[in-house]
């Protein structure tokens, strides 16, 4: 009789098979984001009168109906030894610029549950050697020499982000026997891409200007959910990551006085390099190794300017920069 429960047990055990295995570390590699990023800042509000959210969050203000004309472009990455990797340089579509790399672990803890829904998300990820070119635009900057844009370049040998285990927010069954992930309190956003070309997606590289103001309207349509992690910007809550740079500098066109504590710039006191918000969609196998990843981020801030009606409220954010991860596990 006890040899049969034991086999019993053993049976049981066996149809739980390897999903009620703890925690599950898959190697993965990808790209942190495209060779751009893509933003959008409260200037655009009050300033230009656009609604340049990711997810039409900013029809009405203070009265005024703000049409959607989606993300801007502003920072560029190039390899850090790339001559244009200096904030002399004014970036232009199709110049060398590159998509950094992106490589790491990520691990799945079922929690010792078949049910997926309380699985818990973990990783360690490592952004590649790249420069970062950014505007560095504040109030009391009227532009840089010659009349160019502020701007600086911080360049890394590595980032290292560490996501600690993060609860998800929507599980369903996939076509491997695995399942899908999403990490975000409003879901999984669909990925603008542009009307006239819908293999140009966010962050696009001809994604409008800010000071195109309402006259360019390049992206599709609105997507299903904001990007943004604080309340006044959408608030579709998902992961967050803490970040150490390895190799950091940091150079600007106006003497180093925004190296490196512009609100855009990560290696300084105003803005970590940790990501203020990661929307995560991961699908796993049946055995709950990762397959693939992707990942919309947002670093997000706030910039004290305009009129006192089109303000968040205190202690919010009005501004962010970001883009879209992608990861698949190594093959060995
Ligand atoms: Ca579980
Ligand atoms: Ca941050
Ligand atoms: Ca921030």
């Amino acid at each position: 009789m006890k040899l049969l429960v034991s086999a019993v047990a053993l049976f049981a055990a066996a149809l739980a098979g390897p999903s009620k295995a703890a925690d599950v570390t898959t190697e993965v590699t990808g790209t942190f984001n495209g060779p751009q990023e893509n933003a959008c800042i409260h200037v655009s509000t009050f300033f230009f009168l656009a609604d340049c959210s990711y997810g039409r969050i900013n029809e009405t203000v203070a009265g005024n109906k703000l049409p959607w004309t989606g993300p801007t472009v502003n920072p560029v990455y190039f390899g850090p030894h790339s001559p244009n990797a200096v904030p002399t340089y004014t970036p232009v579509p199709g110049d060398d610029r590159i998509a950094p790399s992106l490589g790491g672990t990520l691990t799945i803890d079922d929690r010792e549950t078949l049910e997926p829904a309380d699985d818990l998300i973990s990783g360690v990820l490592t952004v590649g050697p790249t420069a970062r070119s950014v505007v560095v635009n504040v109030n009391e900057l009227v532009g840089g020499p010659a009349g160019a844009p502020p701007r600086a370049v911080e360049s890394w040998a590595s980032i290292t982000h560490t996501l600690a285990p993060t609860a998800v927010n929507e599980t369903t069954a996939n076509n491997y026997g695995g399942v899908n992930y999403i990490i975000g309190s409003k879901g999984f956003p669909t990925r603008l891409c542009h009307k006239d070309n819908p293999d140009d997606c966010f962050p696009s590289a001809l994604a409008p200007k800010t000071t195109d103001g309402q006259s360019v309207k390049r992206w599709a349509s609105p997507s299903s959910a904001p990007i943004t992690r604080d309340t006044e910007m959408g608030g579709n809550v998902g992961a967050q990551t803490t970040a150490v740079f390895k190799g950091y500098t940091c150079v600007d066109n106006r003497d180093n006085i925004t190296c490196p504590d512009h609100n855009v710039i990560w290696g300084g006191s105003t803005e970590d390099p940790g990501l203020d918000n990661l929307l995560l969609k991961v699908s796993t196998d049946e055995q709950g190794r990762v397959i693939s990843t992707q990942g919309f981020w947002t670093n997000e801030y706030r910039i004290d300017a305009g009129p006192a009606n089109y303000q968040v409220a205190d202690d919010h954010n009005n501004s962010w920069q970001g883009g879209f991860m992608q990861l698949t596990s190594v093959v060995e």
